[in-house]
């Protein structure tokens, strides 16, 4: 049990204040057919190392996401360090600094430079201007993030990468399940890499993905993930251990097919939170409007003080002693997070739109686990009454 986030664990206390709710509780698929697939796997005694399970979800991944390959990795921050490495990456990386730590980390731990900039102040995405005015002779590539599923301005950022001879890798742990104009996330950059941790939309306790249509780097990546064999006792590349187990590939087979049905569960929850909290002065719910298809996975609050008369933080204070765990994510952004705050590159750092969103973002409980009454009862407490 991790010691950095000891709010979590906390006991509910249901006498004072209901069940506790959480954002990233697990969408659970078709538990008949996980306990089907897992004895299955006792039986052929086959746990791991490209077995048919994972196989067989690389497969139906692919189907679904229309993309060339799919390879399945033990989490997409492993994911997004075979990536950097797949493609050969050196020096310095475009980042986002409103994201996840693991973005920044991944090209870090590759022994890359992570160079933070800004996003887009309305959809939270890496913002194009921003990108081009990190660029140098260094930079090898461009990692943008389809943050809450929002896709990136990926025609820009190809330009961009076309003009500067750089590569891209999508970090798309939020976006499985959307659409960038017609085509699946999944599909863009020289490889998009997706997280299957238990509080994604699609999930196999722990996981993700690499999708390319590149078959040289497919088959690069492949090896990497195994410790680079090319068959028994031949190993012919570097490697590592990035495996995903057959249990957790039967946690994928059995969610896939549910997925529609939670991805419109999660749209009418998202509409039920901008019909409570849309109309408070102060509040603005993120929009998903303008998107083809997105997995509406994330409820994005945006908190402004000044007009709604309480901080951002008060609220969620004031919402954990209600037991409601809303998340500022992604607080306080990874420009000022270790290791990147002590470099003095990122001291003088101003990313106004991060610090804005950094300020305002509350992240609401949605997702299988929680009904009409649990948006009800968090957006009585926002309201405060
Ligand atoms: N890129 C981006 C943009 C990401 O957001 C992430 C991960 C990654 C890359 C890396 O992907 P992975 O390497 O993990 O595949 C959580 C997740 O651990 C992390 O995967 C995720 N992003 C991040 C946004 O959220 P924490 O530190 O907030 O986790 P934790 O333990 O506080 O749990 C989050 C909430 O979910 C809590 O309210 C409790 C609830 N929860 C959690 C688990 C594990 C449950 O209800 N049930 C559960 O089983 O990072």
């Amino acid at each position: 049990m991790s010691t950095a986030h000891p709010t979590h664990h906390l006991k509910s206390n249901d006498s004072v204040s209901g069940r506790m709710l959480h954002v990233g509780a697990p969408n659970v698929g078709d538990r008949r057919r996980f306990n089907e697939l897992v004895d299955e796997i006792f039986q052929r005694r086959w746990f791991t190392n490209n077995g048919c399970v994972v196989q067989e979800l690389e497969r139906e991944i692919a189907a679904y996401l229309d993309v060339k390959h799919c390879i399945t990795v033990c989490n997409a921050t492993v994911g997004l360090q075979l990536a950097c490495h797949a493609l050969d990456l050196s020096g310095e990386v475009v980042v986002p600094s409103f994201t996840f730590a693991a973005t920044p980390h991944a090209a870090q731990w590759e022994g890359l430079t992570p160079v933070f900039v800004d996003i887009s102040r309305q959809s939270h995405s890496i913002d194009p201007n921003s990108i081009r005015a990190s660029i140098t002779s260094e930079t090898s590539a461009i990692l943008g993030v389809h943050l809450w599923g929002i896709p990136c301005q990926t025609d820009a950022i190809d330009e961009i990468a076309k003009q500067y001879g750089l590569a891209v890798i999508y970090d798309a742990a939020h976006a499985f399940g959307s659409q960038n104009g017609d085509r699946m996330i999944g599909n863009f950059g020289n490889c998009e890499v997706f997280s299957f941790h238990a509080t994604k939309f699609f999930n196999t306790f722990e996981g993700g993905a690499i999708t390319t249509n590149d078959d040289t780097l497919a088959e690069r990546l492949k090896l990497m993930r195994n410790f680079g064999f090319a068959g028994m006792d031949h190993v012919i590349h570097l490697g590592t251990n990035a495996k995903m187990p057959e249990i957790c590939a039967a946690m994928g087979l059995s969610l896939l097919p549910c997925l529609e049905k939670i991805q419109s569960a999660n749209q009418y929850k998202h509409s039920l939170y901008r019909a409570h909290l849309d109309t408070v002065d102060g509040l603005r719910v993120l929009s998903y409007d303008h998107l083809a298809k997105t997995n509406w996975q994330y409820v994005v609050l945006e908190v402004d003080s000044q007009v709604f008369g309480r901080t951002r933080d008060a609220l969620m204070e004031d919402l954990h002693r209600q037991n409601i765990r809303v998340r500022r994510y992604f607080y306080p952004g990874c420009h000022r997070m270790e290791p990147y705050r002590s470099q003095p590159r990122n001291q003088s750092l101003d990313l106004p739109n991060t610090e804005r969103a950094c300020q305002r973002v509350l992240c609401l409980p949605t997702g299988s686990d929680i009904d009409e009454g649990d948006i009800d009862r968090v957006c009585q407490a926002i309201r405060g009454y």
